[in-house]
C-alpha cells in the first residue's frame, strides 16, 4: 500500500539523504498557483542541498512517498476536492481509494514507515486557544515517530505556551536552530525560551542520532526561525489572527476545517504578506532539513 519512488529507494540503498515534504500545505495551506510553485521550489531546495525530496500524499488509495510532477499538480489543483489526512485517517483514505493530502501527523507516520527520518514543513499544528480542546494530532506523531520535523515553530494561530507544555508532556525534543527562543511561525519571537539550542547541521544530526540510538523511537521538533527579511512583527500578526479567529467563530468553523480557514483568512487580510512569509520560511526549513539529513548520513559514529 506504500509506493516509494525509485529515486528515494536508490538514495536509501546508497545511504544518501532523503527529506520528506508534506502535502497539506500544498492542497489546503496556500492559494493556487503559489501552492504548486512552492511544491516544486521545496523539492528543488532539497536537491540543491544534496538530498532527495519525498513529497508524501495519498493518491487513488496509495500512500505515495515521492511524487512526480503530474502528481504534484493534482494535489495543487485549484478546484480539487482532496481530503486532509492525519495519521488516523490514512487507513480510511487507502481503503476508499481516495486522494488525500497528509498533514504533519500523516506525513511523519508514512515517512517513518518508509525509513525517512527528516521532514520539512512550514509550521506544525498544536493546541488551539479557547475551551474546545482542539489539539492537533501533529503533537502525538512528534512523540511517536522517529522523525525530526523542521518547522518555524507551531503556527501563530495556536496557543503557544500550551503547545509547548503539551510537547513537554509528550517527551518531544524541541531544539532551537540558531535560536534560544521558540519561533512563532511568521514571527521570529514568541517570548518563550527554549532549553536546547544547536548551531550547526552536524550538532543537530549528532543530537538526533544519540536520541534515536538510546530511545529507539520519538521525534523532535527543530524550531527554525523565519528568515529576517520576511519575518513579520508579532504585533502585526496578532491583529490579523484576532480578526481570523473571530470570523471562524462567527461562521462556526471548527475541527479539521479550522486551520485551512484561518490560513486562508490570513492570506487575504494580510494582503498576501502572510503567504509570502509562509513560503519563504517553508523553503528555509527545507534547506535546514536537507543540511541536517546530509550531516546525519556523514556522521562518523554511524
Ligand atoms: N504548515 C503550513 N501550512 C499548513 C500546515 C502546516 O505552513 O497548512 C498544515 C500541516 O499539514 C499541519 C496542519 O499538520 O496544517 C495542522 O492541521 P490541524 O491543526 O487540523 O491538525
Ligand atoms: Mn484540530
Amino acid at each position: 500500500m506504500i509506493v516509494i519512488a525509485q529515486e528515494v529507494l536508490n538514495a536509501q540503498a546508497e545511504g544518501r539523504a532523503v527529506v520528506a515534504l508534506e502535502s497539506t500545505i500544498i492542497a489546503h495551506g496556500l492559494p493556487h498557483p503559489g501552492n504548486i510553485a512552492l511544491a516544486q521550489q521545496l523539492e528543488n531546495q532539497v536537491r540543491a542541498c544534496g538530498a532527495v525530496p519525498a513529497t508524501i500524499a495519498i493518491l487513488e488509495g496509495k500512500a505515495c512517498v515521492g511524487l512526480n510532477g503530474a502528481q504534484l499538480e493534482r494535489l495543487a489543483a485549484p478546484d480539487s476536492t482532496i481530503k486532509k489526512a492525519g495519521a488516523a485517517d490514512i487507513g480510511v483514505a487507502i481503503a476508499k481509494g481516495d486522494d488525500a493530502a497528509t498533514t504533519v501527523s500523516g506525513t511523519s507516520a508514512l515517512a517513518a514507515r518508509a525509513g525517512i527520518r527528516f521532514f520539512a514543513t512550514g509550521g506544525i499544528g498544536g493546541v488551539h486557544p479557547g475551551d474546545e480542546f482542539d489539539v492537533s494530532a501533529d503533537l502525538l506523531s512528534l512523540s511517536r515517530e522517529p522523525v525530526a520535523v523542521v518547522s518555524a515553530g507551531p503556527k501563530a494561530i495556536l496557543d503557544l505556551p500550551r503547545t509547548m507544555e503539551a510537547l513537554e508532556s509528550l517527551s518531544v525534543l524541541v531544539l532551537g536552530y540558531r535560536t534560544n527562543e521558540l519561533p512563532a511561525f511568521y514571527s521570529r519571537e514568541s517570548g518563550l525560551q527554549l532549553e536546547h539550542r544547536v548551531d550547526s547541521p552536524q550538532v543537530a544530526a549528532a543530537t538526533l542520532h544519540a536520541r534515536w540510538q538510546i530511545m529507539g523511537q520519538g521525534g523532535a521538533l527543530i524550531a527554525n526561525p523565519a528568515p529576517e527579511n520576511v519575518a513579520l512583527a508579532m504585533s502585526t500578526v496578532e491583529a490579523w489572527i484576532s480578526e481570523a479567529t473571530a470570523a471562524a467563530q462567527k461562521q462556526n468553523i471548527s475541527g479539521k476545517a479550522l486551520t485551512p480557514f484561518l490560513l486562508q483568512f490570513l492570506a487575504k487580510t494580510s494582503g498576501g504578506r502572510a503567504v509570502k512569509t509562509n513560503c519563504a520560511l517553508a523553503l528555509h526549513n527545507a534547506k535546514v532539513a536537507a543540511q541536517i539529513a546530509v550531516a546525519y548520513c556523514e556522521l562518523p559514529t554511524k
